[in-house]
């Protein structure tokens, strides 16, 4: 009982937030080099300066979404830190933490290829030789110790040149650049990667608004859902294409979990929790896994008052041919909604809501909630019927170093254990999870407010928010247990 042979346990990362190098190996710059650090307090901030020749600091509404108007340029200003240039620098350790990677036990490793290295613009003709060059090396040296790669294709970093000359990706464009660089990948890599992801937490662009801002207009929706539709079509493409080039590929969807719980029994609170899921998983899980909008999808649009989203009968065709042969998510809390008043809320970076008395919250304001990683694994499955893979999941806390250099994270471990155990009781009861990938497993500047203080890793990495540090890297106390975990195929807890 429990796992199955052949589990793959192993961590993530993502390139915009470990790898570094950004200007490097003629790689060309991406949204995410024009994000500055921020805290929990203090969001982070996108900075550009507009046609006028006037510096603008503002903050980040949503990783993919493009705040200045044509005409206006990013531009890296003095006075701020942008903590992804450099990341944790993957870039130029990446032999030294695929061992550690390998001595922890890893099956798999989770990280994403940055667009703009391959494609420095994103709109030209011929790749960047020397960034395929550095993923093939990446791969082999994975491969040398047997873990298995899995892609990410698209996590956060649109390049830069795209954004500015086509606007995001309310732009139809974006799905010919976007399969373009997935048939370069595709082929370079054949032989060495296998599973492959294409948008990380593709339904981003609904939930966080959804769950955590306010004063959305009809317009604006409209934008995000014409954004979400050219990623559906364009990661369907990429699916059939990835096929037709290996039919090794597993290619799978990604979400974020944006699991919640209605706060009440009130039957209204249960419907609307209902509907909340289907608009921040469903919908996109839905299109991908049974190649089709939803039912409910008309209910979405007809709330926001949307006729005429800009849907072909070409673009279903694409959706139907290309649904996706493996369910990836990432886990880290649940989140309540209700129709009452309430006035005990929790703030954090994202999840700015309803407490939840039955749980206990991270320094960040995450809810910390083991059972409901087992609830939406059973959920997920009991609908796709496909495998799942856990791809992120983790506890972002402060670490001290002692005196001797080590890093006593029990609260690390403490958080694993029963997460573990849910996934072990969701195996029991049927459900069909192939990996697991621990976010962060080597500490890297966080997502959401691009703080280093804020670690996820097994592996410090001494880099602070001030952006000094050696980038020396060592084992935290979670090195050895996840270690054991591993060994054990998952019993060892
Ligand atoms: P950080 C919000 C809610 C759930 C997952 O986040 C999220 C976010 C956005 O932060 O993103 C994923 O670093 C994302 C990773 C990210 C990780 O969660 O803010 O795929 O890139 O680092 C953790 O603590």
């Amino acid at each position: 009982m429990g796992f199955k042979e052949g589990f793959f346990w192993g961590g993530a990362t993502a390139a915009n937030q470990y790898e570094g190098g950004w200007n490097e190996g003629g790689r060309g710059p991406a949204l995410t080099d024009f994000t500055t650090g921020g805290s929990v307090k203090e969001p982070r901030k996108v900075t550009w300066i507009d046609k006028d020749g006037n510096a603008h600091a503002t903050p980040q509404v949503h990783f993919d979404d493009a705040l200045p108007e044509g005409g206006d340029h990013y531009a890296c200003l003095d006075g701020y830190l942008y903590p992804n240039h450099e990341g944790t620098d993957f870039y130029h350790h990446y032999k030294e933490d695929i061992k550690l990677f390998a001595d922890m036990g890893f099956k798999m490793f989770r990280m994403s290829i940055s667009w703009s290295r391959i494609y420095p613009r994103g709109d030209e003709e011929t790749p960047n030789q020397e960034g395929i060059e550095f993923y093939r090396d990446v791969f082999k040296e994975l491969r040398k110790y047997n873990i298995e790669p899995l892609v990410t294709i698209h996590h956060f970093d649109t390049p830069i040149y795209l954004v500015e000359k086509y606007g995001d990706w309310q732009n139809r464009k974006y799905i010919d650049f976007f399969v373009k660089y997935c048939k370069t990948v595709f082929t370079e890599y054949k032989g060495l990667v296998k599973y492959w992801l294409t948008f990380n937490e593709i339904n981003n662009t609904l939930n966080v608004i959804n769950m955590f801002g306010d004063g959305t207009t009809d317009e604006d929706y409209k934008k995000r859902l014409t954004h979400l539709h050219y990623q559906f079509v364009a990661s369907a493409k990429a699916v059939k294409l990835g096929h037709e080039i290996d039919s090794e590929n597993k290619i799978g969807c990604m979400l974020a979990g944006a699991i919640t719980y209605p706060h009440t029994c009130d039957p209204k609170d249960i419907l609307l929790n209902q509907q909340t899921m289907e608009e921040n998983f469903w919908y996109c899980g839905d299109v991908q896994c049974f190649g089709a909008y939803p039912p409910f999808a008309k209910r979405i649009w007809r709330e926001r008052n949307i006729t005429d989203l800009d849907i072909t009968e070409e673009d279903l065709k694409v959706l139907k041919e290309g649904t996706v042969d493996m369910f990836t998510y990432s886990y880290y809390m649940t989140n309540n909604v209700t129709t009452h008043e309430t006035e005990d809320t929790v703030q954090g970076n994202f999840a700015a809501g309803i407490r939840n008395p039955y749980l206990t919250y991270s320094d960040w304001g995450w809810a910390l909630d083991p059972l409901g990683l087992q609830y939406s694994l059973e959920m997920i499955y009991d609908r796709y019927r496909i495998p799942l893979m856990v791809v992120e999941n983790g506890l972002g806390a402060y670490d001290t170093v002692k005196e001797d250099g080590l890093i006593h994270d029990d609260y690390r471990i403490d958080y694993y254990r029963p997460h573990i155990k849910a996934m072990s009781a969701a195996c029991d009861n049927g459900v069909d999870l192939i990996a697991y990938t621990t976010w962060g497993c080597i500490d890297l500047v966080s997502a959401g407010t691009g703080e280093m203080r804020k670690r996820y890793g097994f592996i410090y990495v001494d880099k602070h928010d001030d952006g000094t540090g050696d980038l020396s890297r060592r084992p935290k106390d979670s090195f050895y247990w996840y270690k054991k975990v591993i060994e054990s195929n998952g019993m060892n807890l």
